[in-house]
């Protein structure tokens, strides 16, 4: 690492790894400092297991490592378990890694939110509507209640679904979808109750020696996607809003280049809004202590969905998505890097040693041996975010200006499209019926339908590539698309989240509604042609917004010319949201398919046999214009099932 050997490979060659400029010019800088990435690792791993990316390896018992052979002996694993049977198992088991990451995520929020309501931790409750609406969905009573108590009882109503032993469904489920997928789930019977029960059981499920029917396991799939999207996204999402406010738009900057020359740079990354909306606040109290110590001031950035959060709220511009966590570091000029859980690579605190930058840890469970660690308790979320904010400053003045190179690339790009934001700017077209605007346009073919575009980078795709052509193609062809996660920085990056790329990249109906409902709107001009609607976490915002427009129009959200793409997903977390997609009856894309080839039968479900039971079903393919027409061809016929 780090050693200053000259070297040869050129801009060009960055090409393959990514259509970003400003990560391609990164990555000759790495080169040049011969600081590896995870580009370089993942050429080291090629080729990769066969075994393991069909599915068939099992490692869930000392006998093992088992596998099978897809074209001939051994077909079993020692204690009989075939190709279907290990893949199924396999993939229940990644599906509860994504659950598990979320509802820890929603149950740390819920917990903050909990101290907070009690005057036990440093937070303002600043989403009073949101109080009100998530209260009335529970149907707590709201009479005569301060907003303090009535986000007490909530917290109290979202431990309670943590805490039940009784067999109900969680009720923060019951609370926020339609009875027609209640009646539809209770019939397969996936409706969760108590999600850390869910959890272990399907932990005890996957074990050696205990269910060996391979569908019986994919119906705990359908289950534990339905505990990833209501105990992770939606009372994550909730809570949240409670917590630190309904995003309502806001304009800021994507990419590299929003990195300051002269300011302290303090990157956050993560996924927790408790410790990024800390340093936020911090690092604005605090400016003048930077100024003092020779800098123009602190300089915000994220990266991954921490920046999605303190985007949407707070107008914080985002660095870079997942792929360029480590880029970030290698401009030189980052004073310190702030991590939570997920998504951050332990190689971080390698690159950061190649320069100034330090790392700071702040979870009990997230630590990197190299780092800084600040336990961020919620009690003591101010002395800890100052500690933070502080030890960036000392930093500044070690910054060499000779390993400085921050890229030039930057675009405007607009977040906050809340499901408040969005019914709100279209009741200033239709103020009794806001969904009306959007439903009539859809139904005259102004809008041929709607993609919710989300998830990672990939780094066995070029990053931002399948997105950018996937979106590309929607766009032309009048799909309103909305975005979240590390794919709605990867648009930000080329202006889709500006209403300038409205012009650029809209078809002429949709740009002509748009602009509509942009200028009724005041905004002056058209909506960006993708809302961000915020990070992972906020994919709960698209469901609400399904539901809204399926209530509205009397169909389920089966029936609704929509689909869902995760066209460049990484993390388990994006499998578990895709199979909660599908069980809201949600056509889903994705362009990398999970570790389940290996399995006909499994395959065949997931892509077939599914749209039976829930309406859902996943869609494989790699290349992003193909797959614009492959959701297009749905769209068409969804639009022809309901006579429009
Ligand atoms: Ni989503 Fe957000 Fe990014 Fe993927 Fe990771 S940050 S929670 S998992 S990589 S989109
Ligand atoms: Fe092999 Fe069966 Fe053990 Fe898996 S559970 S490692 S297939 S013996």
């Amino acid at each position: 690492m780090c050693d200053s050997n000259q070297c040869a490979h050129s801009h060009e060659h960055y090409h393959h790894h990514t259509i970003d400029p400003a990560a391609a010019e990164m990555l000759e800088k790495a080169n040049r400092e011969h600081i590896e990435t995870a580009w370089d690792r993942y050429e080291q791993q090629k080729p990769q297991c066969g075994f393991g990316d069909l599915g068939l390896c099992c490692r869930n018992c000392l006998q093992g490592p088992c596998r099978v052979n897809p074209f001939g002996e051994p077909k079993e694993g020692i204690c009989g378990a075939d190709a279907d049977l290990i893949v199924a198992r396999n993939l229940l088991r990644t599906i509860v890694g994504g659950a598990a990451s979320h509802s820890d995520h929603s149950y740390m929020a819920i917990h903050c939110l909990k101290l907070a309501a009690e005057g036990k931790a440093p937070y303002q409750l600043k989403g009073a509507d949101k109080i009100k609406s998530v209260a009335a969905k529970l149907g707590i009573n709201a009479k005569g209640k301060s907003d303090n108590d009535l986000a007490l009882e909530i917290a109290l109503a979202a431990l309670a679904d943590f805490g039940s032993y009784d067999d109900e469904p969680m009720k923060w489920l019951k609370a926020s979808v339609s009875a027609e997928r209640l009646e539809a789930w209770n019939k397969l019977g996936v409706l969760p109750k108590n999600p850390d029960r869910e959890i272990r059981t399907a932990m005890h499920q996957t074990s050696m020696g205990v269910d060996g029917s391979p569908v019986n396991l994919l119906l705990s799939c359908l289950k534990l996607g339905l505990v990833d999207g209501y105990a992770g996204l939606q009372m994550g999402t909730d809570v949240q809003d409670i917590l630190f406010g309904i995003p309502y738009p806001v304009k800021t900057e994507a990419n590299l280049g929003v990195l300051s020359h002269d300011k302290v740079n303090i990157v956050v990354h993560g996924h927790m809004p408790e410790v990024s909306e800390k340093i936020v606040e911090w690092a604005r109290k605090l400016d003048g202590e930077a100024v003092a110590a020779g800098a123009a001031g602190i300089n915000i950035a994220g990266i991954c969905c921490s920046g999605n959060e303190v985007l949407m709220r707070q107008g914080v511009p985002l660095a870079g998505n997942y792929l360029s966590q480590e880029l970030a570091i290698i401009t030189g000029a980052v004073e310190l890097m702030v991590v939570d859980v997920q998504c951050f690579m332990p190689s971080i605190t390698k690159v950061a040693a190649c320069y100034h930058t330090k790392v700071v840890t702040t979870t009990p469970i997230g630590q990197l041996p190299d780092a800084e660690y600040i336990p961020f308790t919620h009690e003591e979320a101010d002395k800890k975010a100052q500690e933070t904010v502080r030890m960036a400053i000392a930093a500044y003045a070690k910054r060499d200006p000779a390993k400085v190179q921050i890229p030039s690339h930057k675009s405007e790009a607009w977040g906050g499209f809340s499901v408040e934001t969005i019914v709100g700017a279209l009741s200033k077209v239709d103020a009794e019926k806001p969904l009306k605007p959007l439903v009539d346009n859809i139904a005259a073919g102004n809008i041929l339908g709607a993609v919710g575009v989300v998830g990672c980078n990939n780094v066995k795709l070029t990053q931002d590539k399948v997105t950018v052509e996937m979106v590309e193609e929607l766009l032309a062809n009048n799909v309103l698309v909305v975005a979240t996660g590390c794919t709605a920085h990867a648009l930000a990056k080329y202006g889709f989240l500006s209403p300038a790329g409205a012009k650029k990249y809209a078809g002429e109906k949709l740009l002509a509604v748009l602009t509509a409902v942009g200028e009724a709107a005041g905004l002056g001009g058209p909506l960006p042609p993708v809302l961000h609607m915020g990070s992972c976490v906020d994919n709960s915002r698209i469901g609400d917004l399904l539901n809204a427009l399926a209530a509205y129009l009397g169909v389920a959200v089966k029936d609704l010319p929509v689909a869902a793409s995760a066209p460049e997903l990484q993390h388990e977390k994006a499998v578990s949201i895709g199979t909660w997609a599908v069980a809201m009856g949600v056509f889903t894309h994705i362009s990398i398919a999970p570790f389940v080839l290996g399995s006909p039968l499994v395959s065949k479900v997931l892509t077939d046999d599914l749209e039976g039971l829930t309406g859902g079903k996943f869609y494989v393919e790699a290349d992003g214009r193909k797959a614009a027409e492959g959701i297009m061809a749905h769209i068409r016929n969804k639009r022809k099932a309901l006579g429009i």
